[in-house]
């Protein structure tokens, strides 16, 4: 791979404090009137001027009958119990155990401590009016060393999970595998080793004759470009690595992994919908030059069309392939029929969408909007729209779901014990604004998902950030609805805005 594109794909790579408040400077700078007098109306979310030079949404928007409205969590974020019940230790643990890997040295023991409340969460859900819930299902918990017979106990958990949610009328959808690799795996050479894709078609197997009574919707594998990109590229994420030859190559096992648990669903008898969820990220040029058109293009195969390609259309970008050069270790690594095992035909597809990237003739990215709290994050609804109606006509019209939106704000509660999140009402309402033009311009859109549920282990970054609609005090585990929950629920109640 060239060296410019090594550069280029750092994506979420902390940005030094002093770096990062230069870039907010600059952009303070660069925007317009209505920027900056958004900034100042985001409440306790002064840092993150949620919004973009458009209008406001008419407030009459309403979505098709039936839409799923929804939020969404991952395992090792919340639940904590992280030696409760047989479970196994995950690249994770121990990489927040180890000194310096993540912000104030936070780890996931306890998290938000969803294991032992998650009835309580569960009569959150209801109160938010909620009619899908994400979830992610922890390997090491079902098989504390990643393979053999599945941990009962485990599986139990996840069980009184999914009646729960059955009780209140909410639909699960459950993710295999949201980063937490249990560690045995890791040490025999985790997804570097194709063996490794195996073992996560063996989990998910276990996982689908325990479970596939109750879950109608798998989601296979989250995010294999974080997996790529942080854990492999910048190794600010578990595994820790710095290893671009590694990171294709994982790629590669990932998008296999997530094939053979398509099978494996097919092969159960289960009667649930499966698809993978993929972080998409529009590419745009910097400019108008004819390079940074043709730089923006090359980005965007590393940022979607690999991860799409593979998996719609049975093959990786060959300008993806041709950059990466034909002795690259993900090149080599390719067999006959993996693409046709990749590409087993999924029933849905899971976007998750954050930020645009804007990629210059010389391959760097640039920022064109503010940012969140989180500064890889720039703030522009109508990348969500372009994602979608993108998707739409390069892929065909596979049903899709939005499994992750949001940002995080620095929410704390006021003086009368309220937490005014009112930034992320903004940002929420003008995602989902985006997200309606799409599905009036045709986009099969079939339910939304807000991250987060609750405020929790923000990987590298620790409890710093907040992400929830639902605050989490971490000393005393009490969970107080933000204002963003309380406008959700009428958005909810409504179908739309
Ligand atoms: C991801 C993950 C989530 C994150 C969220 C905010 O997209 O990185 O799926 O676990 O917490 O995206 O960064």
């Amino acid at each position: 791979m060239s060296l410019l594109t090594r550069r280029r794909l750092l994506r979420r790579a902390a940005l030094s404090a002093s770096a990062a408040s230069a870039a907010r400077t600059g952009l303070a700078g660069a925007t317009t009137a209505g920027l900056a007098a958004s900034t100042t109306a985001v409440g306790g979310c002064e840092d993150t001027p949620a919004r973009d030079p458009e209008p406001a949404p008419d407030p009459g928007l309403r979505f098709p009958d039936g839409f799923g409205w929804g939020a969404a969590t991952s395992a090792y974020q919340i639940e904590g119990a992280a030696k409760e019940d047989g479970r196994g230790e995950s690249v994770w643990d121990t990489f927040s155990r180890t000194p310096g890997r993540t912000r104030n040295g936070d780890t996931g023991d306890v998290a938000a401590d969803h294991y032992h409340r998650y009835a309580e969460d569960l009569d959150l859900m209801r109160e938010l009016g909620l009619r899908s819930y994400r979830f992610s299902i922890s390997w090491p918990r079902i098989q504390a060393d990643g393979s053999g017979r599945p941990n009962q106990r485990g599986l139990d958990f996840y069980r009184r999970l999914l009646d729960g949610l059955h009780e209140r009328d909410i639909a699960p959808m459950a993710t295999l595998f949201h980063w937490d690799l249990p560690q045995a795996l890791q040490d025999d050479g985790g997804w570097e080793n194709r063996d490794t894709a195996e073992r996560f078609a063996d989990y998910a197997d276990a996982v689908f004759h325990a479970l596939g009574d109750r879950v109608p919707v798998w989601l296979t594998i989250n995010e294999p470009k974080t997996v790529v990109q942080n854990g492999y590229l910048s190794g600010h994420h578990a595994p820790g690595r710095q290893d671009a030859a590694a990171a294709y190559l994982v790629a590669h096992h990932l998008q296999l992994a997530h094939g053979l648990a398509v099978r494996a669903l097919r092969a159960s008898g289960a009667t649930g919908r499966i698809g993978p969820a993929l972080n998409l990220h529009p590419c745009y040029p910097a400019d108008d030059t004819a390079g940074a058109a043709a730089a923006a293009r090359l980005h965007d195969g590393y940022e979607n069309r690999l991860y799409l390609d593979s998996i719609f259309k049975g093959a990786y970008p060959q300008d993806v392939l041709a950059d990466l050069g034909p002795d690259s270790r993900m090149v080599r690594g390719i067999r006959d029929g993996d693409l046709a095992t990749i590409s087993s035909p999924v029933d849905l597809l899971a976007v998750q969408y954050y930020t645009p990237i804007y990629v210059t003739g010389a391959g760097g990215t640039v920022r064109k909007w503010p940012t969140s709290e989180a500064d890889w994050q720039q703030i522009y609804p109508q990348g969500l729209y372009d994602t979608l109606t993108r998707v739409t006509r390069d892929y065909g019209r596979v049903p899709i779901t939005i499994t992750e939106n949001g940002l995080p704000c620095p929410d704390v509660p006021g003086s009368d014990g309220t937490v005014d999140d009112a930034g992320r009402v903004i940002f929420l309402r003008d995602h989902v604004a985006a997200a309606h033009r799409a599905v009036r311009d045709g986009v099969p859109l079939e339910s939304y998902h807000v991250w987060s549920l609750l405020d929790n282990f923000e990987w590298a970054e620790g409890y710093d950030q907040r992400w929830g609609l639902v605050y989490v005090d971490y000393q005393s585990q009490r969970r107080v609805f933000k204002r963003s929950a309380h406008w959700y629920r009428e958005v909810i109640r409504r179908n739309g805005l």
